[in-house]
């Protein structure tokens, strides 16, 4: 069986599980303590992060950006990157904005700093790292807000990796409490019609032991 190695709360692993549930490719999930250093993982890649895609063949792939190219390419009856030359530009320019602006500016400072740093043994949470993280969250939920406003979805008439990539973030972000929906009514539509869809379904269901999400985390019409 194909094998997606996580961390139920990483972002970039969320992405990729929206992008095979929605692209109907079954796998099986295994979670990888990354912290641990496994030389089994490590063998599979070298800098020991979250995701990893091992394929019936034996083929690894590392990196999320990697896999979602690798899987579009290689399963592309349904591509999550729109059809046209400009459509796929647009896709890959907001994946490209979630994924690093959005993590660099927001993520990072809330999931990272509270979670993932003690995790890996690299010190406390600094809480002017997260105040940032709060401040900075606003302008991004406005941008997103506009976008879904002004098309269908963040990238234009289809659903696309741009709004998986955009939803993972909120989704781990919105498991730890750290979302304040009520400030943008346009973004929370363009969350809960995502929710809805069957792909979302899995994460809804993750519980972290130790850590209970919001009442509204696993609700649809919240
Ligand atoms: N650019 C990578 C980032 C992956 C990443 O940052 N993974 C985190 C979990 S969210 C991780 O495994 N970190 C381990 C570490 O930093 O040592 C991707 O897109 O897959």
């Amino acid at each position: 069986m194909r094998i997606l190695h996580h961390l139920p709360l990483s972002p970039f692993c969320r992405k990729v599980r929206l992008a095979m549930a929605e692209k109907r490719i079954p796998f099986e999930l295994r979670t990888e303590r990354v912290w641990d250093r496994r030389p089994e993982f490590l063998d599979l890649n070298p800098a020991c992060a979250v995701p990893v895609l091992v394929e019936e063949t034996g083929l690894a792939i590392s990196d999320s950006s990697a896999i979602c190219e690798y899987l579009d390419e290689a399963y592309p009856d349904l591509s999550l990157y729109g059809r046209t030359l400009a459509e796929r530009a647009e896709v890959r320019r907001l994946v490209a904005w979630f994924d690093g602006k959005f993590n660099a500016e927001v993520t990072q400072n809330l999931y990272y700093e509270k979670q993932l740093k003690r995790l890996l043994g690299r010190g406390n949470p600094d809480s002017g790292v997260i105040r940032v993280g709060y401040a900075n969250m606003r302008p991004h939920l406005e941008y997103l807000g506009w976008l879904a406003e002004t098309r269908a979805w963040l990238a234009g008439n289809q659903v696309s990796l741009a709004d998986f990539a955009a939803a993972a973030h909120l989704s781990t972000l919105d498991y730890m409490g750290e979302v304040d929906w009520s400030l943008n009514d346009a973004a929370k539509e363009w969350y809960a019609r995502l929710k809805s869809r069957p792909a979302f379904r899995p994460l809804l269901a993750d519980r972290i032991s130790g850590m209970s999400p919001p009442a509204h985390y696993a609700d649809p019409d919240f």
